[in-house]
C-alpha cells in the first residue's frame, strides 16, 4: 500500500466539511486548543486517571483510556471523566480494540460492565473477524433508541506499533476498503501513517497514531516508537503519547513540549504555498 502524506487541509477546514459530527468536533477542539495531542492515560486507579485528565486536560484534544485496567472503575469514574471532558473541552477515546462476533461486541459496547457508549466519544475495533463487527456496531449507534445518536464514532485498528504486528498488508487494506461503507459511525483509523489519499468531506478519514515518543525508540516489550514530527509528516492527524508524558519528571511541561512538536509539524504540513515565508519578508 502506498504511503500518503496526509491531508494538507487545516483542522478548521476539515471541521467545516466533515460529514460526521464527532469528527467535526474533534477538528474544532484541535483548532481551538491548538493541539493534536492525545494523552494515553494508562492508569490503574480512578484517582490517578482523573488527576491526569484534570492536569493535562488543557493541553490535549483527546484523552485516551484503557478502562479495563482501572481496578476501581465505578460510577464516579464515569462521572469524573465526563465532567473533566466538559471542563477542559476534550474528547474521550477508549482504546478497547473490540474484536468479536457482532452480537457480542454490541453488548460489550452498549451497556455491559464498562458502559463504553455512555462516556467514550470514540472507541476502536479490529476487523480481524470480518465486516460483521462494524455492521453490528453501526446498527447500535444508528438505532432509533440509541441515546447518543451522532455523538459516538469508531476507529478501525488498521495497524499496530508492536514488533512483528500482523495488522499489515491485506488486513490493513481491508480496513481502508471497509471504512467508506460506514460514514455514520467510522471516522478513521488507528495507524502509524495516513492510509488513504487526502479527501475532503466524505472520505476524509482521521488518523490517530500510537507509539509516539521523543526520547525512546521502544520499551523492551515490543513497542516501537516514532516522533510526533515523523507521524504527522507521514499523514497522522492526532499523536497519542503515553509514558513519554505521564512517566516524565514534569508531565505538564512535557505535554506542552509534545503539543508544540505535533502542532508545528501540522502547521508545516498544511501551510499553503502562498502562506510560506519568502526571502523578502
Ligand atoms: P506508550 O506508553 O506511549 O507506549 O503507550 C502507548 C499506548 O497506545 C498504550 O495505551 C497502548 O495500549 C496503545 N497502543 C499502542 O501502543 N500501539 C498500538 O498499535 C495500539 C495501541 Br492500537
Amino acid at each position: 500500500m502506498s504511503v500518503s502524506q496526509g491531508s494538507r487541509e487545516s483542522y478548521q477546514e476539515r471541521s467545516l466539511h466533515h460529514a460526521h459530527p464527532v469528527a467535526r468536533r474533534l477538528f474544532q477542539v484541535a483548532e481551538l486548543k491548538k493541539s493534536n495531542l492525545v494523552i494515553s492515560a494508562d492508569f490503574t486507579e480512578s484517582k490517578s486517571l482523573l488527576a491526569c485528565a484534570d492536569e493535562l486536560g488543557p493541553y490535549i484534544a483527546v484523552f485516551k483510556t484503557h478502562i479495563d485496567i482501572v481496578s476501581d472503575f465505578s460510577d464516579e469514574t464515569v462521572i469524573g471523566l465526563k465532567q473533566l471532558a466538559k471542563k477542559h473541552n476534550f474528547l474521550i477515546f477508549e482504546d478497547r480494540k473490540l474484536v468479536d462476533i457482532g452480537n457480542t461486541v454490541q453488548k460489550q459496547y452498549h451497556g455491559g460492565a464498562l458502559r463504553l457508549s455512555e462516556w467514550a466519544d470514540i472507541v476502536n475495533l479490529s476487523i480481524l473477524g470480518g465486516d460483521g463487527i462494524v455492521e453490528a456496531l453501526n446498527q447500535t449507534v444508528t438505532a432509533a433508541d440509541f441515546p447518543y445518536k451522532g455523538e459516538r464514532a469508531f476507529l478501525l485498528l488498521a495497524e499496530m506499533t508492536t514488533k512483528g504486528s500482523r495488522a499489515v498488508g491485506p488486513y490493513t487494506e481491508q480496513c481502508v476498503e471497509l471504512a467508506p461503507a460506514y460514514p455514520k459511525s467510522v471516522i478513521g483509523f488507528v495507524s502509524t501513517r495516513a492510509l488513504t489519499a487526502p479527501a475532503t468531506g466524505a472520505g476524509d478519514f482521521v488518523v490517530f497514531s500510537t507509539g509516539i515518543n521523543m526520547s525512546a525508540q521502544g520499551d523492551g516489550l515490543g513497542q516501537q516508537y516514532q516522533t510526533p514530527q515523523s507521524a504527522i509528516e507521514r499523514g497522522s492527524d492526532f499523536v497519542i503519547v503515553g509514558r513519554g508524558i505521564y512517566a516524565s519528571a514534569d508531565p505538564v511541561a512535557t505535554a506542552i513540549a509534545y503539543r508544540s512538536a505535533g502542532w508545528d509539524a501540522y502547521m508545516r504540513r498544511t501551510m499553503k504555498k502562498d502562506e510560506a515565508p519568502t526571502s523578502d519578508n
